[in-house]
């Protein structure tokens, strides 16, 4: 091995360095290098100087000599008749070579020119020294108005009109049995008791805190003012006939709602509660504003798809676009109930903008999970977005897998029942549901407990609640006709429901009951006794009375509102409590939006006339936002044009 330390250097002949012949047209090509060194040196530090010499300059006369047309001054220069040893140079102030040189008299009024200029510059300045620190800022805060202005002419431009659907139905219904006109009424007045104290103590914020009189937000709206029970609330308002209170949550969305901010948010909640908010109230009331609104935050929301497998991460940051899981799930996984639940909003975004991005979104989603082995049929609440694997197996109809089961049933009859893949899914899902999950207790109540790792947990969450509402829904088209069976399930599980309020001091429904030991639809954890003022054992209420029309139905609805009247008003609001079977309850403080979004519009719902937002031809999303059927000509979507 040779030590190239050792090698005679002097004896080594170097290969030529060939600087270009046309740079140095009286030098041979075959200078030796450290000749060839020395005169780079020279240059280098030539043009160094020049380039120093420039910056050296006030900046206005550095401009003002482009703004003049004299860019040639500038021009790097060759002087080939100096043998190449003065190589180049810029050409400044008129130096150099003759073709660039100009006259003293244009010399001098150039230097003229830049001195006025300087003068002017210098002045400028003196007064904006004068002027006050505030006046400045003033200044400063217009110019980043106009840009804003500037900015927001752009987002609003108007999307690509579509055939709007046939909007059926979209007030009244007033009942004319005075007595349950009176209960009407009476959810009216609640409504109003939740928005105005939300006006005047939470007015932006996200929801309210109705003991302590301010604002209240929870992680899945991030950190930031989004006015989530304005937007959660806007279609309730429309169909209750409260249209100044609609035009004020209008005017605050037009003129406030801005996603563009630094914050974290749960893209399954900002789907169904603000997309699903701002549709519904675009469909009701044909405000622009809306449609608008909702398209920018679904552009906001579309990073969150940028997974290796496509199935969206749970969290996303609206500016940043950086998505992340929930620490607390299996395996950093997804959850089944937050991917599966943007059907609905996504197939309406791409038929209102004539852009596919959103749909190709969910059928992704869809077309994975078609692919993918079901244990026991079920499908699992965690799937991991990087490999495309199930988490912990643990299946429910209640929280973490709720809403995916409902959203493959609407999704049938959104389409006009023309997606009848999405139906196959759900009647797939469900007769696997009703294998493993649902049984009827020792005192004859059917429930739907939950697959934990090949054993059923025998307790039933008030989420699952909606479920008796589903099977009502899917009753009509279900495989081999069973539509019988399922109306007598979903009349089963709202019974089965009902018997969970009717069991407590409050006769309101806690979180979660037990079917085990001895206890029946009860529960029996401290933790699990709460009531948050939630919907979905009325919302199963209201369908069945839709399909029944049993009397009953409207019976323990109007034994729920008085329940809500009774224990979770306060004068600052509607509150939830933390113990149903406690006399003397405690609240919670806060005003979930999902009350005026959905409890209170399912109430409503209940006591009006089958005509207010009928179901042949509006289907509801997860949060009580009422989407139109589209009217579509094949299985997927064609109502838009651009998909034809
Ligand atoms: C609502 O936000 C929606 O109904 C969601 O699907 C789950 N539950 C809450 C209210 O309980």
């Amino acid at each position: 091995m040779t030590t190239p330390a050792l090698l005679p250097l002097s004896g080594r002949r170097l290969p030529p360095l060939n600087l270009g012949a046309s740079a140095f047209p009286h030098h041979r090509a075959t200078l030796r290098l450290s000749e060839k060194f020395i005169l780079l040196l020279i240059l280098s530090a030539f043009i160094t100087l020049c380039f120093g010499a420039f910056f050296f300059l006030p900046d206005s006369s550095k401009h003002k000599r482009f703004d003049l047309g004299l860019e040639d001054v500038l021009i790097p220069h060759v002087d080939t008749s100096k043998g190449g040893k003065n190589l180049a140079g810029f050409l400044i102030h008129g130096q150099g070579h003759d073709e660039h040189r100009h006259t003293g008299k244009e010399e001098e009024r150039l230097r003229n020119k830049i001195r006025a200029d300087h003068e002017k510059a210098l002045e400028e300045a003196k007064e904006k020294l004068k002027k006050s620190r505030d006046e400045i800022q003033a200044e400063i805060q217009t110019e980043k108005n106009k840009v804003v202005q500037e900015l927001k002419k752009k987002d609003s431009k108007p999307l690509p009109p579509v055939p709007l659907p046939n909007l059926i139905g979209i007030n009244s219904g007033e009942p004319a049995d005075p007595d349950i006109r009176e209960k009407r009424n009476k959810v009216k007045e609640m409504m109003k008791h939740a928005w105005d104290n939300y006006r005047q103590y939470g007015w932006g914020h996200n929801e309210l805190k109705p003991i302590a009189r301010k604002g209240h937000s929870t992680n899945i709206f991030g950190n930031s003012q989004l006015g989530a029970t304005i937007v959660d609330a806007l279609d309730t308002l429309y169909i209750m006939g409260l249209h100044d209170e609609f035009r004020e949550g209008q005017e605050w969305i037009d003129k406030n709602l801005d996603f563009g901010v630094n914050s974290e948010v749960s893209v399954f909640e900002v789907n169904i509660r603000f997309i699903g908010g701002l549709l519904a109230a675009y469909y009701l009331s044909g405000q622009e504003v809306f449609k608008i609104k909702a398209v920018q935050l679904a552009g906001k929301l579309l990073p969150a798809f940028n997974t290796p497998t496509g199935i969206p991460w749970a969290m996303v940051n609206l500016k940043s676009g950086v998505g992340r899981n929930w620490g607390w799930a299996s395996a950093g996984s997804s959850i089944l109930a937050e991917f599966g639940t943007l059907h609905m909003e996504f197939v309406h975004l791409s038929y209102l903008t004539g852009d596919p991005v959103y749909y190709n979104k969910v059928m992704h989603i869809r077309k994975l999970l078609q692919k993918m082995d079901r244990p026991n049929g079920l499908y699992p609440n965690y799937l991991n977005p990087r490999t495309g694997r199930w988490g912990q197996h643990h299946t429910s109809v209640g929280g973490l897998g709720d809403s995916f089961y409902e959203y493959l049933l609407k999704a049938w009859l959104m389409s006009d029942k023309m997606d009848t893949e999405a139906r196959k899914m759900y009647d797939d899902a469900i007769e696997a549901i009703e294998k493993h999950l649902i049984r009827k207790s020792n005192g004859g109540l059917t429930f739907i407990g939950e697959w934990k790792n090949g054993h059923l947990e025998r307790k039933m969450g008030h989420l699952t609640c909606f479920a008796g509402g589903m099977f009502a829904l899917g009753a009509d088209g279900s495989r081999d006709d069973k539509a019988g069976h399922y109306l007598q399930l979903g009349a089963e599980i709202a019974h089965t429901c009902h018997e969970s309020y009717d069991r407590t001091t409050l006769k309101l429904g806690p979180e979660a009951f037990k079917f085990d030991g001895g206890v029946e639809a009860v529960a029996v954890r401290q933790n699990e006794k709460y009531y948050i003022l939630r919907p979905e054992v009325i919302e199963t209420y209201w369908y069945m009375w839709r399909f029944t029309h049993d009397p009953k139905y409207r019976q323990w609805g109007w034994e729920a509102t008085q329940a809500i009247d009774k224990y979770c008003r306060v004068s600052g609001g509607f509150s939830g409590v933390k113990d149903v079977y406690s006399s003397s309850p405690t609240y919670d403080d806060v005003q979930q939006s999902f009350f005026l979004a959905e409890t209170l519009k399912y109430l409503y719902l209940l006591f009006s006339n089958d005509d207010l937002l009928p179901l042949d031809n509006w289907v509801f999303n997860t949060e009580a936002h009422p989407l139109p059927v589209l009217h579509l000509a094949n299985t997927t979507l064609s109502g838009n044009p651009a998909y034809r």
